[in-house]
């Protein structure tokens, strides 16, 4: 179905069909657009060259063009109902998927589309001021066209708490807008939405590792039998590729940039150059990572042994799984600390299916790494550290490693240790201060800041010097 634009809030549920739900969301519309007025980009400007969803199909779903911010047409869009979809995992595997949400599972699916939706305003605001020292107006344009999305994607979560949720849904869509990145009285629920994105490195590292998490959370959601969720992340998943495509080539551009400049200057000291030392390109990724890593849970979880039994939260491209999709007898190992040691241990697969999806996700930003590192060889930089992850136990506040002192190499320390390693781990006040020193705005048609390369070209064929925000 494809999208009705001349509704007020536009989409490809017949909304108009169901004047009660239409109602309820016309009245939450305008909170939105207040909470976007107020914790929205700081950033005044006339219009940006945005992509807007027009299609939920295969081919052609999006249109270009120069949007007001505050005129964009957030709305609700679910990919293509299949009728024949059947539940693909745990104990209601085969049968038909859900319409509507069982009442056994109403708390459970609610809070994970609370969960999921709180990121996405989160995100929003963590970015906030970042559009004050972008480095060009192609990464100003992408940084609004990854923030309406993510307003977008709050819609999505509101929309499937309204319609399905009743009274408690309309509270919780409320208390989305209500909470707020780094409040101390209501903070968003989950840690790493929680810290600050002040520079466009820590954006870079922001959108290749935490919205990575998102393409993994949504991947799993995806396959819930609550089909309206699945429908809806989706299509979510068609939007958020640009968003990592983001974080991707912007840390490509900040390593070569700094490989073209060590090379220049003969030296891996390139601060004084302008440009961002390697060794804090690694700093910034061990903290992005670890962060990231927290946002999956504990590696035992009975939370999610219990979605995926009852079919609301499958694994990670659970079709293509060749086992029996139920998982009552397998069993799985996972690292985990003991006596001072990573050890080992086998655990039943379904209690460890946040550590499923994790592996996933760790082999995924693995191809990052070694494209940059790729980026650091095709310049001859030779002699100095490779760019790397960090092992899984490092920084950790959620899970297993909780409260251990890990190094990025594996070795599990003391505190004093750990407190002595740490400016060599984790970016120091003068790594942020030098990265700070960088971010200034350069708003002229097709000029780069100076500490990262160019991008390779332009949004939608259009040229690099093109006029992606007017102010
Ligand atoms: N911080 O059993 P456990 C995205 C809570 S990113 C604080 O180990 P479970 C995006 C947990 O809720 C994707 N609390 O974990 C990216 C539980 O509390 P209750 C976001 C945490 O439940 C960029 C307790 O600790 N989507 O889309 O198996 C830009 C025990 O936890 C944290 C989702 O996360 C934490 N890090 O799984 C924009 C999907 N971790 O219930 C957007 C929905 C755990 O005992 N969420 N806790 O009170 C979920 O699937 C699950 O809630 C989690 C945790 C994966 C987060």
């Amino acid at each position: 179905m494809s999208i009705d634009y001349s509704e007020r809030i536009p989409n490809n549920v017949d909304l108009a069909g169901d004047r009660r739900l239409q109602r309820a969301l016309e009245s939450w519309q305008p909170r939105f657009l207040q909470w976007w007025g107020e914790m929205g980009p700081t950033l005044p400007t006339q219009d940006v060259y945005l992509r807007t969803a027009v299609d939920v199909g295969r081919a052609g779903w999006a249109h270009f063009g120069r949007v007001r911010l505050p005129d964009y047409r957030w709305g609700i869009f679910l990919a293509e109902r299949n009728p024949d979809r059947r539940i693909a995992f745990g104990q209601h595997k085969g049968e038909p998927v859900w319409q509507q949400v069982p009442g056994e599972h109403r708390a459970s699916l609610q809070r994970l589309i609370v969960v999921q939706g709180d990121t996405e305003p989160a995100s929003v605001e963590q970015q906030r001021r970042l559009g004050l020292t972008a480095p060009s107006l192609y990464d100003l344009r992408n940084l609004f066209q990854v923030n309406v999305e993510e307003g977008r994607h709050l819609w999505a979560m509101v929309y499937l708490l309204h319609a399905h949720f009743g009274r408690s849904g309309r509270d919780e869509a409320e208390a989305l807008l209500l909470r707020n990145s780094g409040s101390e009285d209501a903070p968003r629920i989950l840690g790493a939405f929680n810290e600050e994105t002040p520079d466009w490195l820590s954006f870079f590292m922001f959108t290749y590792f935490t919205d990575r998490d998102g393409k993994y959370q949504l991947g799993t959601l995806k396959e819930s039998a609550f089909d309206p969720l699945s429908r809806t992340c989706e299509f979510m998943l068609k939007e958020e590729a640009h968003h990592m495509f983001v974080g991707t080539t912007g840390v490509d551009r900040v390593v070569e940039r700094a490989a073209q400049l060590m090379r220049e200057h003969d030296t891996a000291d390139i601060a004084a150059h302008g440009g961002i030392p390697l060794g804090v390109i690694q700093k910034y990724l061990n903290f992005h990572y670890s962060v990231s890593l927290d946002l999956f849970g504990g590696e035992t979880s009975t939370n999610v042994a219990n979605y995926f039994s009852s079919g609301l939260k499958g694994r990670w491209q659970e079709e293509r799984r060749g086992d029996d999709h139920v998982l009552t007898e397998v069993v799985t190992a996972i690292e985990q600390p003991e006596g001072g040691r990573v050890v080992s241990v086998e655990l039943p697969a379904l209690t460890a299916l946040n550590h499923d999806l994790r592996t996933a996700y760790i082999k995924d930003c693995e191809t990052g790494v070694t494209r940059w590192n790729r980026i650091l060889d095709g310049h001859g930089i030779t002699g100095y550290p490779r760019l790397a992850l960090p092992h899984v136990g490092f920084n950790r506040r959620v899970g297993a490693f909780a409260g251990c002192h890990v190094t990025p190499g594996g070795q599990i320390t003391d505190a004093a240790t750990w407190a002595a390693g740490r400016p060599s781990w984790l970016p120091t006040p003068a790594d942020k201060a030098h990265v700070e020193s960088l971010m200034r705005p350069v708003y002229e048609p097709g000029k780069i800041a100076a500490w990262l390369a160019p991008p390779r070209s332009g949004i939608n064929g259009q040229p690099l010097d093109y006029e992606y925000v007017r102010f």
